[in-house]
């Protein structure tokens, strides 16, 4: 396949709700949309997970932009590619920028599949029909507004429910948490607020029965989470950590961590997460697939990939109607009973919807 024309398209969607992480809130959704065109007109997308500050990690909007525009784009344009996992290979000589090389990656994922008239999740080896999603919930003003809407998410079926934490927002909110919801499936995220000083406050959770606590530590680090491991029963997940198929294996060698969440941007495309994917299965640990709070692109990419089989639990990928007013693909992803039923039609499966597309778009620019 050879792509001969390529749209960037920077985008900006209201949120139903405010986000709030140890690092942050976020009521703006601003990201970018890369759309790839081959030569008999076919188009592949790709949605950009990296938000407009670098909180979560280094990449921004603006510095994916500048990646794709000035060396991803350029490197892809009228080669002539035939799978693509050949992807990666043509921008080895770029050094990290997973999200931006993820972006193009995703779109001519997304193209292959349609060229082939099949969907996206069969190419990837992908065998689930449904599968099982979580949801996962802010940092909220009171206790009493948390129990609420983890009360409403269960009513609407989802099978695990994730609550964000911080240092002054942890231990007893939890113990409020599984004292009024005694058997859900309960985990945290603590995008990295905590040290190894705070091991103690840590112990406090094991009583509580979670499925895991999520990257508890720093966002660069394998070797203290190895030492908390050992300390604490409750299973680590790393996220912010893993950003390569090397990366898993180092932190899985250390113990570092017993359940690895994937996000396709973070490694820098399908193909990688499909490799960390393989690994962990035959190394016994588990995976699911993480959120960045995507728009119906993403989402649709999360979906197809967690149809592989070592996505043993429910994920993050919520369904469209709990972000958006209107969503920018055609359906839109319904959760019902806390599974979402995987699409079949070529591709990504879900057809953009150009209008609401061009109804969010705040700049755009095509590349041939
Ligand atoms: O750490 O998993 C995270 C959102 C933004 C940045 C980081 C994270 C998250 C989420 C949201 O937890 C998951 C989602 O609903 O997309
Ligand atoms: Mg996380």
């Amino acid at each position: 396949m050879k792509v001969s024309r390529v749209t960037l398209r920077h985008v900006k969607m209201e949120m139903k709700f405010s986000f709030t992480t140890s690092f942050g809130s976020l009521q703006e959704k601003e990201f970018l949309l890369l759309e790839a065109i081959d030569e008999d007109g076919l188009t592949g997308w790709g949605e950009s997970v990296a938000f407009p500050a670098p909180w979560y990690n280094e990449e921004t909007l603006k510095t994916n932009w500048h990646m794709l525009e000035d060396f991803l784009i350029p490197a892809l344009l009228h080669k002539e590619i035939h799978h693509p996992s050949e992807i990666s290979q043509l921008f080895s000589h770029i050094r990290k920028n997973n999200m931006a090389k993820s972006t193009i990656e995703g779109a001519m994922w997304d193209l292959y599949a349609k060229q082939h008239a099949a969907p996206l999740f069969t190419l990837l080896g992908g065998k689930r029909k449904t599968i099982d999603v979580g949801v996962s919930i802010g940092i909220q003003k009171s206790i009493s507004d948390l129990l609420e809407i983890i009360r409403a998410h269960v009513n609407e079926g989802y099978k695990r429910i994730k609550v964000k934490i911080k240092p002054g927002w942890d231990v007893d909110v939890l113990k409020e948490i599984r004292h009024h919801f005694p058997t859900l499936p309960l985990m945290a995220d603590a995008n990295s607020a905590y040290t190894l000083a705070d091991v103690e406050r840590l112990k406090e959770l094991d009583p509580l029965q979670l499925l895991m606590i999520e990257q508890p530590l720093a966002s660069d680090d394998i070797v203290d989470h190895a030492k908390l491991q050992r300390q604490i029963t409750t299973p680590i997940c790393l996220d912010e950590s893993i950003h390569s198929y090397d990366d898993a294996r180092k932190a899985i060698e250390l113990g570092s961590c017993k359940i690895i969440n994937i996000k396709i941007g973070r490694v820098g495309g399908l193909t990688e997460a499909k490799r960390i994917h393989d690994l962990c299965a035959e190394r016994n640990v588990a995976v699911w697939c993480g959120g960045m709070l995507e728009a119906g692109i993403g989402r649709a990419h999360n979906v197809a990939l967690s149809t592989l089989g070592n996505f043993i639990l429910p994920g993050d990928t919520a369904g469209s109607a709990r972000y958006w007013e209107k969503d920018i693909i055609k359906p839109e992803v319904i959760v019902r009973n806390g599974e979402i039923h995987v699409p079949v039609n070529p591709g990504i499966g879900y057809e953009p919807d150009l209008h609401s597309i061009e109804q969010y778009t705040i700049y755009q620019q095509t590349y041939s």
